[in-house]
């Protein structure tokens, strides 16, 4: 599987004055020495990486360091959090950092450090790529352009951690880190990194004279405007992941931010193809509207737009999202155990279909999207862009194997979770 650097400690690294010794590690890409002595430990997670992470801390703090948890899970959970380190960071680090290494080093941690969303990406400095060991994986370099979304995803955190305003770094900015990373090889980060059309249409004209090629996420509804599409493709995109989330007409047409309907949906992955950009969709199992049918609609959707490539997920309620407060309210949740977070195994119990359904019908899509037959029907339609189109697929179908072994034994463990009714 490739793993993508991460991004979070850098900034974090960035933000920390030079008379300090910082070394950022991946753990998912090299080696951790836990024999190493520091004064204070930043250890950042999602829902999915919590266990592990507290699991860090708590090592970590009883061999007397210091631990601050930062990240998107503490940012939602900040008490829980807490139980396993001296200080959490909610939100940002920005506008907190320097003040919490100031008590750090006074001895006088305060248990959070909450920061607001009203404050310029501009007025703090670009990530320290130079703090991480592991250095960027497969030449691929993270760059973040902007945060915070104006949606509302009924399974989405984001606007709760970074706010419903976009903020953006100038593009002057963004060039320099581009620039500054020596890669030229670029993963945008960004939720949407169309979001503000004018913007990335700014941004596209500028990043065109660097020469390097791109990936991103986008929404798809932005291919109407055919001028910023060219514009992408000019500028070196070579991949947009986008949400299409699902393919039910009644829940597409209450989703803010998709297309109306599913023809239009069809039309604009068209346009994409035809620009030699490659799309990869990203769907989601498990919807109060998804019945057992669902899952052969959507793999038949998919085939018929010979869409190149997707990733099937099963819905996943990150607690600080609506689905987790309506799915708690109904005594839904089978379990907190954050491991199963993971977007493979159904945590909840779904409305029009058994867990069990859910389940082996997240399974059967995926082996059936990825099948022989129908990975080589829809390779003519894709043949602009040849090589991602390959490797995103064969990639896909070679680690299905290995992750049914991991899904059978994480299986094992969730009947250990206490049924519905009885969650604590
Ligand atoms: C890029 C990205 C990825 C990349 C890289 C992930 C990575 N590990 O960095 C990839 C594609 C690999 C990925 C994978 C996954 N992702 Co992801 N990802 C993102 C995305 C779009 C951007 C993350 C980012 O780098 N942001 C920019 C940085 C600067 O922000 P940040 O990390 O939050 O850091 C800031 C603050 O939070 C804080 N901070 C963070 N950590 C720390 C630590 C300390 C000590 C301090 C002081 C401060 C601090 O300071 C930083 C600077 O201000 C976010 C959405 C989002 N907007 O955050 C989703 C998101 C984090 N991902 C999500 C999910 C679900 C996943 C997957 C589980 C999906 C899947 N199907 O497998 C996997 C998990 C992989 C794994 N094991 O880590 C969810 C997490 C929800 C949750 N509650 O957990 C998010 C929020 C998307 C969403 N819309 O729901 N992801
Ligand atoms: S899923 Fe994407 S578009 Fe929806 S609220 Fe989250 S970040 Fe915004």
């Amino acid at each position: 599987m490739i793993r993508f650097p991460q991004v979070s400690l850098l900034y974090v690294a960035a933000l920390t004055p030079p008379e300090h010794q910082v070394v950022v590690v991946e753990e998912e890409n090299q080696p951790l020495d836990s024999a190493e002595k520091w004064d204070l430990v930043g250890i950042t997670c999602m829902t999915a990486t919590a266990p592990r992470a507290y699991q860090l801390a708590d090592d970590l703090r009883a061999r007397g360091t210091r631990v601050v948890l930062g990240g998107v899970h503490p940012s939602v959970l900040p008490e829980e959090a807490k139980a396993h380190c001296d200080a959490v960071v909610v939100g940002e680090a920005e506008p907190v950092w320097g003040r919490l290494l100031n008590d750090a080093q006074a001895g006088r941690l305060e248990p959070y450090y909450r920061s607001g969303t009203e404050w310029n990406l501009d007025d703090y400095p670009l990530p320290n790529r130079a703090a991480g060991r592991a250095g960027s994986v497969l030449g691929v370099v993270p760059v973040v352009t902007s945060r915070g979304c104006p949606y509302a995803c009924e399974f989405c955190c984001v606007r709760n951690v970074f706010g419903r305003t976009v903020r953006h770094v100038s593009v002057e900015r963004v060039a320099e880190d581009i620039r500054r990373s020596r890669s030229s090889t670029v993963m945008f980060l960004d939720d949407n990194i169309v979001g503000d059309q004018v913007y990335a249409s700014r941004l596209f004209d500028a990043i065109r004279e660097l020469h390097i090629h791109w990936g991103g996420q986008a929404s798809i509804s932005f291919v109407r405007n055919e001028k910023l599409l060219a514009q992408a493709a000019a500028s070196g995109c070579r991949g947009l992941f986008v949400g299409l989330e699902t393919v039910s007409e009644h829940k597409i047409k209450r989703m803010s931010k998709s297309m109306r309907t599913l023809e239009d949906t069809a039309t604009a992955i068209h346009r994409i193809q035809d620009s030699g950009i490659l799309l990869h969709a990203s769907i989601v199992f498990g919807f109060d509207d998804d019945d057992p049918s669902i899952f052969d609609e959507t793999v038949e959707f998919l085939q018929r737009v010979r869409i190149p490539s997707a990733t099937f997920n099963v819905l996943t309620p990150y607690p600080g999202t609506e689905i987790y407060d309506q799915l708690k309210a109904e005594n839904r949740l089978l379990t907190r155990d954050w491991t199963y977070y993971d977007h493979c195994t159904p945590v909840y119990v779904p409305r029009r279909m058994s867990v069990d359904q859910l389940y082996d019908g997240y399974r059967y899509a995926k082996k059936s999207f990825f099948s022989t037959a129908k990975i080589v029907q829809r390779f003519p339609a894709n043949r602009r862009t040849p090589l991602l189109f390959l490797l995103a697929n064969l990639g896909t179908k070679l680690s299905l194997g290995a992750e049914r072994a991991l899904m059978l034994e994480r299986n094992a463990g969730i009947h250990l979770a206490p049924p519905a009714g009885q969650m604590a």
